[in-house]
């Protein structure tokens, strides 16, 4: 029945074959990958190197993080002093120099009186570490029966329970029960037949938002918290946001007292020509997420920007007592926080946002000349990010995306990201205007050949 113990032998502290099997992946066929598996050894700027030293361009900023290139010094070299000096200290009742200054850099950064900074370690805990404020915030200002928190279909806020409740991916939804209660979506804003083959934002459905109109009159502004969307939703495929949709929901979060949350863990740091999307669309929010490219992935964190009438609404009572009972042990770690800030240095002494912001019309170019290849239905695009979505193969649908990463990895020296059929491209911002043409020119038609 049972196996043996697996600690029973002494010499299983030996050091074990490197064996691929007991490492649990996330989001990934494990079957698959372990009978083939696509492993990185090291990282340099713009490459990934396998374990034969083979280069693979990195067309994904790894996971949409790493928006300052790989293994760049400054950073690295921060990492190590910072671990050297000071490997931990509480963010609770104690603090340590490198998270006050990283705090007071995001707070210059963000747009309009976004002051405030709460640190976390990924983007799904500042999904629920903003719906938390939310609510916590409406309580304090006497609104205690806003309670529901409006999220979007296709939205994607991470993996925990809050942002799967408010997310709209079915996958990431459908194994886990009836989540926190309380939740409505608006639907989402991609409309083939309105916006096929857009540059940017679409010219169709900025009416879309007026849905919230139709949530708060069926549910009561009374009832309502927050509403939170990605600006660019990213992770379902990139969608960028209809030309007036982001300032309509603004509009109509004012007009009902709700709040409304950017999630920017994808969106901040450049991606899309700016610090913040927020600025870009000029829209601000009350709260924005962050994570990913913070510390250009290079440690994890992840936080949230909060307006100074949210930070206001806590500090109240005696000043003995905590304000607000919510934080992470490593919130603002402090081999992160040097790390943050570090990354944000880089940022500004390279211009690697507005380096983005003039690559924009290159990149958008480069990618649209996919259209007219038989397998491609659609491409979008907006700031550093490029989707292209593929032709289903009939009754099998994911296959084809999963060819591409496949294939790509292995024969072209590529890293794609794919969700289901949608290849999503998000290069570091340092990409080169010769490795924009090398990954539309190049690399991508030999992919789709390849898969055809
Ligand atoms: N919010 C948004 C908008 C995100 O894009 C998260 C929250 C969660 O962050 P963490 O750090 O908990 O993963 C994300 C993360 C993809 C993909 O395939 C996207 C993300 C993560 C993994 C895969 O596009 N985004
Ligand atoms: N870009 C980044 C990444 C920053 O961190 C900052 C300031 O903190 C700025 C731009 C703004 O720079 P400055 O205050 O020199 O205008």
């Amino acid at each position: 029945m049972n196996k043996p113990h697996k600690h029973q032998d002494a010499t299983s502290w030996e050091p074990s074959p490197n064996n691929l099997e007991p490492f649990w992946m996330g989001f990934t066929p494990n079957r698959a990958f372990k009978q083939r598996p696509r492993l990185i050894a090291r990282a340099k700027d713009m490459h990934y190197y396998d374990m034969s030293g083979r280069a693979v361009l990195d067309a994904t900023a790894g996971l949409w993080c790493s928006n300052a290139g790989h293994c760049r010094a400054p950073i690295v070299e921060a990492i190590q002093k910072q671990a050297a000096d000071l490997d931990f200290a509480p963010t609770f009742q104690f603090g340590h120099p490198k998270v006050f200054e990283l705090a007071s850099r995001l707070a210059n950064l963000a747009p309009g009186d976004l002051n405030y900074a709460f640190f976390c370690n990924s983007g799904s805990e500042a999904a629920d570490t903003a719906l938390k404020i939310a609510l916590a915030y409406q309580r304090m200002k006497g609104q205690a029966s806003r309670t529901r928190l409006i999220g979007r279909e296709r939205g994607y806020h991470g993996v925990n329970f809050g942002g799967i409740s408010v997310g709209g991916m079915v996958g990431n939804r459908k194994m886990f029960g009836a989540m926190i209660a309380g939740v409505d979506h608006l639907p989402h804003t991609y409309n083939r037949a309105e916006q096929a083959y857009s540059k940017g934002e679409p010219k169709w459905g900025a009416h879309l938002a007026d849905e919230l109109e139709r949530l708060v009159a069926l549910h009561d502004a009374s009832t309502i918290a927050a509403v939170i969307v990605e600006p660019m939703a990213g992770s379902t495929g990139v969608l960028p946001p209809p030309v007036g949709y982001l300032k309509r929901l603004r509009e109509i979060c004012d007009k009902h007292g709700i709040l409304l949350i950017f999630d920017e863990v994808i969106t901040a740091f450049g991606r899309l020509g700016y610090p913040f999307a927020a600025e870009r669309f000029g829209v601000i929010p009350d709260i924005i997420t962050f994570a990913k490219g913070v510390t250009s992935g290079a440690v994890p964190m992840g936080g949230v920007m909060c307006r100074q009438h949210i930070y206001d609404a806590f500090m109240t009572g005696p000043e003995h007592v905590i304000e607000l009972f919510h934080g992470y042990t490593y919130s603002g770690h402090p081999i992160a926080a040097a790390a943050g800030v570090a990354t944000l240095e880089l940022y500004k002494n390279e211009g690697l946002f507005e380096r983005a912001r003039s690559l924009e019309g290159k990149w958008a170019d480069a990618a649209m000349s996919l259209k007219g290849n038989p397998l491609v239905e659609d491409i979008r695009t907006l700031g550093l990010v490029a989707a292209i979505d593929l032709a289903p193969v009939q009754g099998s649908p994911g296959k084809r995306g999963y060819e591409a990463m496949e294939k790509a990895f292995h024969d072209h020296g590529i890293m794609l990201r794919i969700t289901a059929d949608t290849i999503a491209l998000s290069p570091p911002l340092i990409v080169k205007e010769e490795q924009i043409d090398e990954i539309f020119a190049d690399r991508l038609p030999k992919v789709l050949k390849a898969i055809a």
